[in-house]
């Protein structure tokens, strides 16, 4: 079968899917979460400089500042510190996602941290502008893993 998850070319899709930018966050045990960006306010911010967008279709933009709650410290957050997890799908009301492993997001490298923006260069993200956005400052091919609209975050182990 097709992965979707897997790097592929790709048109940007410029429209939001739904106003609502909440998302489902779903643990390893089947626990489900809905997280609105209000939540995410309450959590630790951080913010990552230098972030470009590349696109195919209309070249780069940036360099963005992000700020939101780093991939990691929502994990920390919704799961209990005994709760095995290897890997994490971000996947966006439009059919469009991401994998990333644990060692990505425990060790983002020098590139930045990953995160999920609600900010960009300071003022509130707009929703057409992503809300909420995950931001994976390394990857620089195309944005393929520039998640906008956040739709379900789902924490998995190996079965
Ligand atoms: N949900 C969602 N996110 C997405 C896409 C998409 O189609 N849907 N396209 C990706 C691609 S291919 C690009 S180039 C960028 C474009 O980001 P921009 O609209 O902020 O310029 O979004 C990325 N994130
Ligand atoms: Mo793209």
């Amino acid at each position: 079968m097709h992965d979707l998850l897997a790097p592929h070319r790709h048109d940007p899709n410029p429209d939001p899917p739904s106003a609502d930018p909440a998302f489902t966050l779903t643990r390893p045990d089947g626990i489900e979460y809905d997280v609105t960006p209000s939540a995410l306010s309450a959590l630790p911010q951080t913010s990552v400089s230098d972030c470009y967008i590349v696109s195919t279709g209309h070249g780069i933009s940036g360099p963005f500042t992000f700020t939101g709650v780093l991939l990691i410290d929502l994990l920390a957050a919704y799961l209990d510190e005994d709760l095995a997890w290897d890997r994490v799908e971000v996947i966006s009301g439009d059919g469009f996602g991401t994998r990333l492993t644990s060692d990505e997001l425990r060790q983002p490298g020098r590139a930045g941290k990953i995160l999920l923006a609600c900010v960009i260069d300071g003022e509130p993200m707009t929703r057409t502008q992503g809300l909420v956005r995950l931001i994976v400052p390394s990857e620089t091919d195309d944005a393929l893993r520039q998640v906008k609209w956040v739709s379900q975050i789902r924490v998995k182990r190996e079965a």
